[in-house]
């Protein structure tokens, strides 16, 4: 029996039926796209051992580096050299993904507290906290507990993950042994601030890309890994197109 990532639980898991993909090589010479070679032999550490936990990072037009940390902050790196850094703004939570609007505005998912709007001017704004509660839930899963990561759309809409419905962000690694599968993919529009659940039931809903030439989305299912191509997101059709 196939088990799809998806429907992956722990009995699963147990019972030995999840089929599981060859692991492509990584041996040297072998062609994949893993194999070994030393191109970041020469590559050199930004902030290492000056920040905790970057999750995210992301250039501005004047390729300055951001990053978020574990404390909260969201931190600029300047260039060219990347060695002079500032704690750009304070935001509270555990910043994760990181996008620039076409205005200039750092929009981040932050661990714990919902999705914020840094402006260059360093004011933070909560631009949501929250989705509609599905209408068959016990529990609230209408607050956003771990929003992971974002891309946003050129016609504004921000597409973001969170990753669980049962666990604050940083109980995360329960949610990853637990197994259910409650992460899901948002939309918020920031013309009239709504926030819409568009895809549901996934583990542990992770990176976000968007493919603008295609207008299509993928997402990782973290703890199990795959991709999932949200087709049509608005009308929350999915396909996996890894196992
Ligand atoms: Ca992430």
């Amino acid at each position: 029996m196939t088990i799809l990532p998806r429907q992956a639980g722990f009995w699963g898991i147990f019972r030995g039926s999840l089929k599981m993909v060859d692991a492509p090589s990584a041996e040297a010479g072998s062609g994949t796209k893993y194999e070994l070679n030393s191109k970041l032999s020469q590559a050199r550490s930004i902030g290492l051992g000056e920040v905790e936990g970057p999750e995210d990072v992301i250039l501005d037009r004047n390729d300055n580096l951001y990053c978020g940390t574990r404390h909260g902050e969201v931190v600029r790196f300047f260039a060219p050299n990347y060695t002079e850094w500032e704690v750009f703004a304070h935001v509270g939570g555990f910043p994760l993904g990181l996008a620039f609007d076409k205005d200039e505005n750092l929009i981040s998912c932050v661990g714990a507290m919902g999705l914020y709007s840094i402006s260059p001017d360093r004011k933070v704004t909560r631009l949501t906290a929250e989705t509609r509660r599905s209408l068959t839930s016990i529990v609230d899963d209408a607050v956003l507990r771990d929003p992971n990561d974002l891309d946003i759309a050129p016609d504004g809409k921000i597409y973001f993950t969170d990753s669980t419905k049962r666990y604050d962000a940083h109980d995360w690694t329960l949610d990853s042994i637990e197994n259910r599968g409650t992460g899901r993919l948002l939309v918020y529009n920031p013309e009239d601030g709504s926030t819409k659940t568009l895809l549901d039931g996934y583990h542990y809903t992770n990176g976000v890309t968007m493919v603008v030439s295609r207008v299509w989305w993928k997402f990782e299912d973290g703890v199990i890994s795959g991709c999932i191509e949200a087709t049509q997101p608005a009308a929350g059709t999915a396909k996996e197109i890894t196992p």
